[in-house]
């Protein structure tokens, strides 16, 4: 009963089948078993596979959303996190990233350009410097002074298509355009505002000891403007984790999601006793009751809770998130959304 992307149909949705990532919890909840990762978008189901390396060898979560992370960095398809990644209007590709672990340490960089690895950046702040976040000519600095390659970030894939969109030059984010294969069935890969506007991978892992940390990397939204810095690389907006709690991220416009402090919010619902897919759809909610045009764009969030039950909700359908235990590597499943997307 998998569609041609993987993904399970949503009308299958809280039956048995999903079981076979990982047993139910309570409400039904999706919930991870033992060790296991979750991570936001169709391109989660790779990335959790190189997270699933280190925890079934006994790693440690941080390890693991690192390794996982690296992956969208590094993959040539992928234009929006890491190498590849389409660039502000201006033809930089700017990088953002966060990483967080079960101490409550976290780093992160921001705007940072020629370094195809920002996810080691953050970690390299976050242990190397007695401070969170760095950015800029800063953070590149740090990075070459801690042996990063400096590299040319901007394929010509990307510039091809950053030489269409300024034709029109209209910044207009599309909802979901990370479905990697949606572009091709419309054509709109890779044209302004179409597939391809924006990705970002956003990972939680839980490993043997159950300790829970956090990954979130992205060269943001196409187009945006030089400087421009969304949620993902801002703790508490694009990821937050408390070990006693559990762990969110976000994906999409980061605007309304630094607005909220979503992830934040979403773990602190967690703490208040809602479940993870609650405390998800409470944040989106939240966003959408301030601002209603906002059903317009995409936000997204995904979450699992200490006990390991995995809950994610979006503005719109068609966000997917990736789950992998000990029981299955890549499971996709559909996202629940308070609008239809149209399509
Ligand atoms: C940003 N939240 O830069 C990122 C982009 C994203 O799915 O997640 N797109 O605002």
């Amino acid at each position: 009963m998998l569609n041609r992307r993987g993904l399970i149909g949503a009308s299958l949705a809280g039956s048995a089948m999903l079981g076979a990532a990982g047993a139910r919890g309570a409400e039904g909840a999706l919930r991870l078993v033992g060790p296991g990762v979750i991570s936001t978008w169709d391109f989660g189901v790779a990335a959790n596979q190189a997270a699933w390396a280190v925890l079934s060898a006994g790693g440690r979560a941080l390890d693991a959303v690192e390794a996982g992370a690296r992956v969208p960095e590094q993959d040539l398809k992928n234009h929006s996190v890491g190498r590849a990644g389409y660039p502000d209007r201006d033809g930089h590709v700017s990088l953002d990233a966060c990483i967080m672990d079960e101490l409550g340490n976290c780093g992160a960089v921001a705007a940072l350009e020629h370094i195809a690895h920002p996810i080691s950046v953050a970690r390299r702040v976050m242990e190397k410097t007695p401070h969170v976040m760095l950015v800029g000519a800063g953070a590149l600095q740090f990075a070459l002074e801690q042996g990063f390659p400096h590299e040319e970030l901007l394929t010509a894939e990307s510039r091809a298509a950053w030489e269409t969109w300024k034709k029109d030059a209209k910044y207009q984010p599309r909802a979901n355009s990370e479905v990697s294969d949606y572009g091709k069935t419309t054509g709109q890969l890779g044209t302004p505002g179409g597939a391809g506007n924006h990705d970002t991978i956003g990972m939680l892992a839980i490993d043997a000891k159950g300790n829970i940390a956090g990954a979130c990397t992205t060269s943001g939204m196409a187009w945006k403007m030089r400087g421009r810095v969304g949620d993902s690389p801002i703790i508490g907006a694009g990821l937050y984790v408390d070990n006693d709690v559990g762990g969110a991220t976000s994906t999409g416009v980061g605007e309304e999601v630094i607005r909220n402090v979503g992830s934040f919010l979403v773990v602190e619902l967690m703490r208040q006793g809602r479940s993870p897919e609650a405390a998800c759809r409470e944040a989106v909610e939240r966003i959408l009751k301030k601002k209603p045009h906002a059903k317009d764009i995409q936000v997204g969030f995904l979450a699992v809770n200490k006990a390991g039950e995995v809950g994610a909700w979006a503005i719109q359908s068609g966000f997917s998130y990736a789950v992998c235990d000990g029981r299955k590597q890549d499971l996709l499943v559909p996202g629940k959304a308070t609008h239809s997307a149209p399509r």
